[in-house]
């Protein structure tokens, strides 16, 4: 089959992936994800708007600290670095529309090198973008977010905004300046700020006050940019509390989200929330999507695993059924994500090196969503788990209870209450019941 679009086929043998239902024996086929189907009012398609993340699939060669690259991708052969960006975006669009997907995400230098200077890199990006927007026009796929990559270069080494060197911060204004124009140009839906190396490795050599103080004036500057060119979307902040500086300043969602209301930046930004993230946070996924949710600033996933082994930002695809689930509970019952998607931030093992290996991934990631949507919209219909979380705030749905909750009370008539209500009997938390019911349905 010729691609859609390109001149170059370059997953030759894969065609579309079709939804095939899960008896299915073909590797290549989604078993759980019917993009059309409805579940809780809304289209898979529409609930999840998964995107495959261009520094990974396009970019990520399998490098790591101990040995180079593995992977011999045929689009990054080309020596001339516009060529070369053309190739990849003809196999990023291949991919995508393989897949049957919808979106994609990128940081400014994963679509092309920047080149030895920021009027090349000004160059190079608004050539690339041109080639985008008519790839977009003609496949119909569109830009989750865009972001710009403010901690691979050198320059970057103490931080970009928050870099104790003024130059420094201006350039990643540059940077970040012309990211913005890229994902306006393309219509981008969002915009992410991932703290890259924004934080410290010493607190010894770090004046932590003015460096945040820094960043909330970085943001204020991007978003007013931003919204006076047009742009209606969201920002995200992608929280994350280590790698690789030693300590990150968006730590957490609660983290991020008191810097947020400190900097009165709360009302344009929302979090992104990346699962092997949270754990590195020594948090699970659904806690943190809950705490994001709370606020109703549960804005976009970023979606992958860690290795629960070792605790490293491993970034593999998804592949745990009881865990997504839960976090499917908590999207269910917030209402879903506020205007981002499933972005698989996630990357192949390094001795993964067939090019459908690219494919098997993304699928298997894609179909554990799928899945867990329609176990957690199952569990949510037609089982007590409601009912039994509710139940366990019974006191407080009457009587003193309640005017407790509507601030009626002041601590004397705590003390009033308890005098009268000392025999308190244990109410079951119900833990074990509750876990069982999750694979009953699974
Ligand atoms: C790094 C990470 C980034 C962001 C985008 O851990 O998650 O790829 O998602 O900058
Ligand atoms: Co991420």
């Amino acid at each position: 089959m010729r691609p859609i679009i390109g001149d170059r086929e370059y997953f030759e043998g894969i065609s579309k992936i079709k939804y095939e239902g899960k008896d299915t024996d073909n590797p290549l086929a989604y078993r759980f994800y019917d993009k059309n189907r409805v579940v809780a009012g809304k289209t898979m398609q529409e609930y999840f708007k998964f995107a495959v993340a261009y520094w990974h699939t396009l970019t990520g060669v399998g490098s790591d600290p101990f040995g180079i690259g593995t992977k011999t991708f045929p689009w990054l052969k080309e020596e001339y670095p516009y060529k070369r960006a053309t190739d990849k975006m003809d196999a990023a669009f291949e991919f995508i529309t393989k897949l049957d997907l919808s979106y994609y995400c990128f940081h400014d230098v994963d679509l092309i090198d920047e080149g030895g200077s920021l009027e090349e890199f000004s160059k190079r990006l608004n050539f690339i973008t041109d080639y985008a927007k008519k790839k977009q026009d003609i496949s119909g796929v569109k830009l989750l977010w865009g972001t710009a990559n403010l901690f691979s270069h050198p320059r970057y080494m103490n931080g970009a905004s928050t870099n104790p060197d003024f130059d420094v911060v201006a350039f990643a204004g540059a940077q970040v300046k012309n990211a913005l124009d890229a994902t306006i140009k393309l219509g981008g839906e969002n915009y992410v700020f991932w703290g890259g190396r924004e934080g410290y490795m010493s607190l010894l050599n770090t004046n932590m006050k003015r460096e945040l103080d820094h960043l909330a004036t970085f943001l204020h500057m991007c978003k007013d940019y931003a919204r006076k060119n047009g742009f209606e979307g969201t920002f995200f902040i992608e929280p994350k509390p280590m790698e690789p500086t030693k300590h990150q300043y968006d730590f957490d969602a609660s983290t991020v989200i008191g810097f947020l209301q400190k900097y009165d930046l709360i009302d344009d930004f929302k979090l992104n929330i990346e699962v092997n993230h949270a754990t590195l946070a020594l948090h699970t996924f659904e806690h943190e999507l809950q705490v994001a949710a709370n606020h109703g600033l549960l804005g976009s996933i970023d979606a992958n695993r860690g290795d629960y082994q070792n605790g490293w930002d491993t970034d593999q695809f998804p592949v745990d059924l009881f865990e997504i689930t839960q976090a499917m509970l908590v999207l269910l019952q917030s209402g879903g994500l506020k205007g981002g998607g499933i972005n698989f931030d996630a990357k192949l093992r390094r001795n993964s090196t067939d090019l459908e290996d690219l494919f098997y991934a993304h699928i298997g990631g894609i179909d554990v969503f799928a899945r867990s949507l329609l176990v957690a919209n199952d569990i949510l219909e037609n089982s007590e788990f409601v009912n039994l979380r509710k139940m366990r705030y019974y006191s407080f749905d009457t009587g003193s209870g309640k005017e407790f909750e509507e601030g009626k009370f002041k601590l004397e008539d705590l003390f009033q209450h308890a005098l009268q209500n000392q025999n308190i009997q244990p109410i079951s938390g119900k833990q074990e019941l509750l876990e069982n019911l999750i694979n009953k349905f699974i």
